[in-house]
């Protein structure tokens, strides 16, 4: 049977959610996506996803073929249709079909595919345990190439940094900008603890406006902890007291090991846990 898809315009049998070989997509990484949770059959945060989708959009110069309230309501009408109670979902505006050059402008109109469907969450034992992470050598982009905000569908960089951590049998990568400043995880915001203060770099080192990220500060100044958002470089992460991810697959997950230096007590510490805490009693409410 299989799941239902939104493909531009209509709900199709998955069999049937096809795309031309010359998408741009495909043929470029040319488009936008979003990965956005359903949480007891809600769409979580879907205007801070559009509002997300439709900027990264406007930068590539890439027309959404829907505006916001028909995209929602294709959003919600998946959702149902699939019986996602729990689950994720896989928003992707491609460039368009079009032929075999660089060139945008002859896609005639971008593609739409919306997926709603389980997700794979780290494994329960590693939210008890703590991640292990490396830096990597692959850093985020540029701002003055593909800017990083920009959520697009050419998703290698992070790739190249993911594939390092896995080859030194790490669980994720934090990634640094041209300056040598901490940006991210490949998929994930970073945050630290230290005298009680989180702090996780500004969105202008290099890091995706994550939306857990963004919920997770108003989360911890609900809790009179001091959030600072300032550049971080290696050294600060290594005498953290705490460290933690954030993002939508993972929502808050503990770090405890870097390159090998045991990150605080080496198990998930006390603010994550209640962070992590508030955000699923956040998401669920
Ligand atoms: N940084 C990057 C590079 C991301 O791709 C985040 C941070 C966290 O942002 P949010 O808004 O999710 O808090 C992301 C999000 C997947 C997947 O399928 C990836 C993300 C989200 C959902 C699913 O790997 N990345």
């Amino acid at each position: 049977m299989g799941l239902k898809i939104w493909l531009n315009d209509r709900l199709v049998n998955e069999r049937d959610a096809k795309i031309s070989v010359f998408d741009h997509g495909l043929l470029y990484g040319d488009g936008v996506f979003e990965g956005i949770r359903v949480y007891n059959g809600k769409v979580f945060e879907g205007s801070a996803h559009l509002k997300r989708l439709y900027e990264s959009a406007k930068v590539i110069m890439l027309d959404v073929p829907m505006d916001i309230d028909t995209l929602t309501d294709a959003m919600e009408q998946t959702v149902r249709a699939n019986n996602v109670q729990d689950g994720y979902i896989r928003l992707i505006v491609t460039r368009g079909t079009g032929d075999l050059g660089l060139n945008p402008f002859i896609c005639k109109h971008g593609a739409t595919i919306i997926i709603a469907s389980e997700i794979q969450l780290y494994p329960e034992e590693l939210y008890e345990k703590g991640l292990r992470v490396v830096s990597v050598s692959s850093i985020r982009n540029h701002p003055l190439s593909c800017p990083p905000q920009v959520k697009s569908l050419n998703y290698l960089n992070n790739i190249l940094a993911k594939i390092e951590a896995i080859q030194t049998g790490a669980d994720e990568a934090i990634m640094y900008n041209h300056l040598g400043y901490v940006a991210e995880a490949s998929g994930d915001n970073v945050f630290i603890v230290r005298e009680g203060v989180i702090c996780t770099p500004p969105v202008q080192a290099g890091s995706l406006d994550g939306i857990t990220r963004n919920i997770v500060i108003e989360l911890a100044k609900k809790e009179n902890i001091q959030v600072e958002e300032k550049d971080l470089t290696r050294f600060d992460l290594y005498v953290a007291d705490e460290m933690f991810l954030t993002g939508t697959a993972a929502e808050v997950i503990g770090v405890i090991d870097m390159d090998g230096r045991v990150i605080g007590d080496g198990v998930p510490g006390p603010v994550t846990k209640r962070l992590r805490q508030r955000f699923f009693d956040y998401a669920r409410s």
